[in-house]
C-alpha cells in the first residue's frame, strides 16, 4: 500500500507564467507517467497502460473520444493516464481511516486531499447522529436502504442519480430497479453537461446524439471548434485534427480562450510530433465573447443566405422542414452587423473570413463541449448551430455533421440505456412488455429538480451511482443544505469525496469495482459494455485484482439491492443477472433498438456502430418526419456597468471534481487552483494588478450575491468583458435557479460577477 500526503496542500499561492502555445509532446509523456507512478509504481503503471484502450483491455475511463480502429501499443493520453493512475492507486481507505477522521474532519478538507488517500475499501455506514463512519455488511447496508426506501410516502422521494462511468449493464439494471421501485427520478450529470445537446438535437433532428463518426472528421474540410477545450479535455482529439488537417482540412476555433491545444499539437505517439515543431491546427480563431456563439452562427447563416449559390437547396426541399420562417428570421431579424459584434466581441473582417472558409467546404463538421452547452440560451444556440449545417447539406454524407464530444467514458451510453428523468414512451412500453411491470409513466427530477425537492423536504432517500454530487452541483451552499436534509444518502464510489462527507441523517458509502479491475461472478469473469461519443459500442475487460476483497461491482450492488428492496415483487431475475452480465445483455437486446444480438456484436474486438437515422439514410425521426430549421430571437448576455462574465471551466490536472495536481501547465498556472483568468485591459479598468487577491461576487436576478474568496488575478488574453476560473471552487456562485432554457442545465458557463479586491 502506498502512503498519500499526510498534510491538506496550501491551495492559496499559485506560481503564474506565460501560457503555452501547444499541447503534448514530451512533457505530456513524462507528466502521465510520473504521476502514474507515484500511484501505481513502475511495474503496475506498465501493466495498466498497455491495457488502456486495447481490443481485449479496458475502456479508458478518462473521457469519451472513441478508439481508432487501427491502434497504437499506446493507446492513451496524458489524461487518461491520470484517470487510470487516479483508479488504479495502490493507495487504501480503510475502517482505521475512517476512524481517525470523524465527518465533521473530512468536511474541512480539499477535494484534491480526499481523493489522494486512495481507493474505498469496505462499505461504511454513518449512523444517524454518529461523528464517524464504521464499517458495516453489504447485508445490513442494504437492510437499510430497505427499511428507508419503504419507509417513504411515495416512490418520488427518493432520487436516484448516475454519473456518466457506468457501464450500459449496470445502467440497465439501475433504471429497472429504479422503474420497479416506482419512479422516474433519474438525474443524471448529463444533466449538467450535454442535455442542451441532447434538447437541441432531439427536436431538430430526431436524434440526441452526434451524427459523425471519427473518419468523417478525418474527411472533413472544415472542422469548427466550438466551446471545447480538446487539449485537455478530450487530447486524443488532437490526433484526429491532426490527421484531417493531413488531409487538406482547415480548423476554425471559437472560443474566449487561446487553448493551447489547438493551437498546436506535438503528437507524443510520433517521432516527428516529439522532436519536431507538431502540427499547427486552428487556421482561424474567432475569440469570441462568452455566450456570443448564436449570434456568431446567425450571423454566418445570414451571409449564406445572402449569397447566391451558397444554400444547398435540393437538401433544404427533400429533407428540412421550416426553412421558409427561418431564412425570414435570419434576413430581417435581429442579427443585423450591430448586434452581432456587440455580441461576438468580432470584427466583421473576422466574420467575412470565417465565411469564406465556410463556403469553401463541402463537408463541414462542428464539434462543441460545455462552451455551448451551459448558458441560460444553450439550446436555441445549438439549434443555430443545426441551421449552419443544414443550410449547406451537412447532414448525413460523409465529412460533415454535428459532434457535441461527450464527457464520461459513458455518459452516452447510460442515457441510451434508459438513465433519464424524461424516458420515451416507446421506450416505457418495451420495458412493460419485457419485464411484466407498469412502469411510472410521469416524468421525474433532474438535478436541478431533485436538489429543489431535497431542500424543499420533497426527496428524502438520494442514492448515487458514482459521481461527486454536491461537488459537482451549482450553489454549492444551497445543495449541501438541501443534501443535509436527507433521511439517507448513499454512495456507489471508487473514491472519497465531497458527496461522502455532506450527508443525510443517515449515511452510506459503498465501494465498487472500477474498470481496470477483474469482475468475477457465479459464472465466471465478466466484462462490461460503453458506448463512445459517436455511438460506437464495444467491451471493457479489468484485469487488475480489485481494490479490495470487499468490493461489489455496480451490477452486483442494484441486483442485490433490487431483491432486497423489492423482494417477492419483482419477477425480474436480478441473480441471474448479477451471475452472468451476458443476461443483461440478451434483455438490453431486446428492449433497446439497435442492440439486436448483442451479445454475437460486442464479441468482435472493434465492437458494433449503433444505428443514427440521419447520418445513414437521412432519415429525421422528428414531429415532423423532417430535418426541423428553428427560428428564435438572437439572444446574449448583456453586462452591466464593472461586472465581468464568469465561464467556470476545468484545468488541466483535474477531471471534473477529481483534482490529480495542482497545476495547469498549458495555461502557465502551478501549484493553486484559486486564480480568476482577466483580460489585462479588463483588470487594469477595474483596478486588478496581476498578483492581487480578489473575492468574486455573483450577482442574480432576484437581488441575491453569492461570494467566492481569495482569487489571484492573472492577467490573461481571454476575450474581453470576460472571465474564468475553476469549477468545482466556483460551483458557490452558480445560482440554483440560473439554468438553460429548456434543458434545465446549469448556466455554469455564463455567471456575472463583481471582482473586488480582497
Ligand atoms: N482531463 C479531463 N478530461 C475531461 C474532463 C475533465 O474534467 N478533465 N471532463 C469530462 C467531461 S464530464 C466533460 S463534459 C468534458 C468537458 O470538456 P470541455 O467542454 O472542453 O471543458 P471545459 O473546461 O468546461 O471547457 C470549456 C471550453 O469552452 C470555452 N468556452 C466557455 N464559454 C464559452 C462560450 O460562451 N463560447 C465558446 N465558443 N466557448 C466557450 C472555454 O474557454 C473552454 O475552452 O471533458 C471531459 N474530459
Ligand atoms: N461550475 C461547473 N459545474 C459543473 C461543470 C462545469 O463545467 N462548471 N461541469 C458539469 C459536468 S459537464 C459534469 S459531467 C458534472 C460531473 O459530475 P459527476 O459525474 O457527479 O462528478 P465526477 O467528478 O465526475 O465524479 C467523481 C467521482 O466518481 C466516483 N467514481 C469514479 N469512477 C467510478 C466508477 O467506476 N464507479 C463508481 N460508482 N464511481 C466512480 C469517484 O468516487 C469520484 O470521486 O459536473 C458538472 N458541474
Ligand atoms: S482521449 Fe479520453 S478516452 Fe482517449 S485516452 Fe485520453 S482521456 Fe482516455
Ligand atoms: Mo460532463
Amino acid at each position: 500500500m502506498r502512503k498519500p500526503p499526510a498534510q491538506d496542500p496550501v491551495q492559496d499561492s499559485p506560481d503564474v507564467s506565460a501560457p503555452q502555445h501547444y499541447a503534448a509532446g514530451t512533457a505530456a509523456v513524462g507528466h502521465s507517467l510520473r504521476i502514474a507512478q507515484q500511484q501505481m509504481g513502475v511495474r503496475r503503471t506498465a501493466l495498466t497502460l498497455l491495457r488502456v484502450n486495447q481490443k481485449d483491455g479496458f475502456d479508458c475511463p478518462g473521457c469519451a473520444w472513441p478508439e481508432p480502429d487501427k491502434r497504437h501499443a499506446a493507446e492513451f493520453c496524458e489524461n487518461g493516464a491520470k484517470a487510470v493512475a487516479e483508479e488504479a492507486t495502490l493507495r487504501r481507505v480503510t475502517p482505521e481511516f475512517f476512524a481517525e477522521h470523524p465527518v465533521a474532519d473530512l468536511a474541512h478538507r480539499s477535494g484534491y486531499w480526499l481523493g489522494q488517500q486512495g481507493r474505498l475499501t469496505r462499505p461504511m455506514y454513518l449512523p444517524e447522529g454518529g461523528e464517524r463512519y464504521e464499517p458495516v455488511s453489504w447485508e445490513r447496508a442494504f437492510d437499510i436502504i430497505a427499511e428507508e426506501l419503504t419507509a417513504l410516502d411515495s416512490p418520488d422521494e427518493a432520487l436516484f442519480y448516475t454519473s456518466g462511468r457506468t457501464s450500459n449493464e449496470a445502467a440497465f439494471l439501475y433504471q429497472l430497479f429504479a422503474r420497479e421501485f416506482g419512479t422516474n427520478n433519474l438525474p443524471d450529470c448529463s444533466n449538467m453537461c450535454h442535455e442542451s445537446s441532447g434538447s437541441a438535437l432531439t427536436e431538430t433532428l430526431g436524434v440526441g446524439k452526434g451524427s459523425v463518426l471519427l473518419d468523417d472528421l478525418h474527411k472533413a474540410d472544415l472542422i469548427i471548434v466550438a466551446g471545447q477545450n480538446p487539449g485537455t479535455n478530450h487530447p486524443r482529439m488532437l490526433s484526429a485534427l491532426e490527421k484531417a488537417k493531413a488531409g487538406g482540412a482547415k480548423i476554425m476555433t471559437v472560443n474566449p480562450l487561446p487553448e493551447a491545444g489547438l493551437e498546436r499539437f506535438k503528437n507524443p505517439q510520433t517521432p516527428r510530433g516529439l522532436a519536431g515543431g507538431g502540427t499547427p491546427l486552428t487556421d482561424l480563431f474567432l475569440q469570441i465573447r462568452i455566450g456570443g456563439d448564436q449570434a456568431l452562427f446567425r450571423a454566418l447563416n445570414r451571409l449564406v443566405l445572402e449569397t447566391e449559390g451558397a444554400v444547398d437547396e435540393e437538401f433544404v426541399r427533400t429533407y428540412t422542414h421550416g426553412f421558409e420562417e427561418f431564412a425570414r428570421t435570419a434576413r430581417e431579424g435581429d442579427a443585423d452587423w450591430e448586434a452581432t459584434l456587440a455580441a461576438t466581441g468580432l470584427d466583421r473582417a473576422e466574420i467575412e473570413a470565417a465565411l469564406r472558409m465556410v463556403l469553401e467546404s463541402e463537408r463541414t463538421v462542428v464539434c462543441w463541449a460545455m462552451g455551448l452547452t451551459q448558458h441560460k440560451h444553450s439550446v436555441p444556440t445549438i439549434r443555430e448551430v443545426v441551421n449552419f449545417l443544414l443550410l449547406r447539406g451537412n447532414i448525413g454524407r460523409p465529412g460533415a455533421g454535428v459532434c457535441p464530444v461527450r464527457g464520461h467514458s459513458n455518459v452516452q451510453g447510460d442515457r441510451t440505456m434508459g438513465i433519464f428523468e424524461r424516458p420515451a414512451p416507446a421506450f416505457l412500453d418495451a420495458l412493460e412488455k419485457e419485464f411484466g411491470f407498469a412502469p411510472p409513466r410521469e416524468h421525474g427530477l433532474d438535478v436541478v429538480r431533485a436538489i429543489r425537492a431535497l431542500r424543499d423536504g420533497q426527496a428524502k432517500v438520494f442514492f448515487a451511482m458514482g459521481g461527486n454530487f454536491v461537488a459537482a452541483s451549482p450553489d454549492t451552499d444551497v445543495t449541501e443544505d438541501a443534501m443535509r436534509r436527507a433521511r439517507l444518502t448513499v454512495h456507489v464510489s471508487t473514491k472519497l469525496n465531497r458527496s461522502h462527507c455532506v450527508t443525510g441523517a443517515r449515511a452510506l458509502i459503498l465501494p465498487t469495482l472500477g474498470r481496470t479491475e477483474r469482475d468475477l461472478q457465479g459464472s465466471g469473469e465478466q466484462f462490461v459494455t460503453v458506448e463512445d461519443s459517436m455511438g460506437m459500442v464495444h467491451a471493457s475487460r479489468g484485469r487488475l485484482d480489485p481494490a479490495s476483497e470487499h468490493l461489489l461491482s455496480e451490477p452486483a450492488i442494484v441486483s442485490r439491492m433490487a431483491r432486497r428492496v423489492l423482494g417477492a415483487d419483482s419477477a425480474t431475475p436480478w441473480e441471474e443477472f448479477e451471475k452472468d452480465y451476458a443476461t443483461i445483455r440478451d434483455r438490453i437486446a431486446r428492449v433497446i433498438p439497435g442492440f439486436e444480438d448483442f451479445n454475437a456484436r460486442v464479441a468482435r474486438p472493434e465492437g458494433f456502430a449503433l444505428p443514427h437515422a440521419p447520418r445513414d439514410d437521412r432519415r429525421f425521426p422528428t414531429a415532423t418526419g423532417k430535418a426541423n430549421f428553428t427560428a428564435a430571437p438572437v439572444e446574449y448576455p448583456r453586462l452591466p456597468e464593472g461586472r465581468l462574465l464568469l465561464q467556470t471551466l476545468r484545468s488541466h490536472d483535474q477531471y471534473n471534481t477529481t483534482i490529480y495536481g495542482l497545476d495547469d501547465r498549458y495555461r502557465g498556472i502551478k501549484n493553486g487552483r484559486r486564480v480568476v483568468l482577466v483580460h489585462p485591459e479588463d483588470a487594469t479598468a477595474l483596478g486588478l494588478a496581476d498578483g492581487a487577491y480578489a473575492d468574486l461576487t455573483s450577482e442574480w436576478n432576484d437581488g441575491t450575491e453569492r461570494t467566492a474568496r481569495g482569487f489571484r488575478v492573472v492577467h490573461y488574453p481571454t476575450a474581453r468583458g470576460c472571465a474564468a476560473a475553476y469549477y468545482p471552487e466556483t460551483n458557490v456562485l452558480v445560482p440554483l435557479d440560473a439554468t438553460a432554457d429548456v434543458s434545465n442545465t446549469p448556466a455554469s458557463k455564463s455567471v456575472v460577477i463583481r471582482v473586488t479586491p480582497s
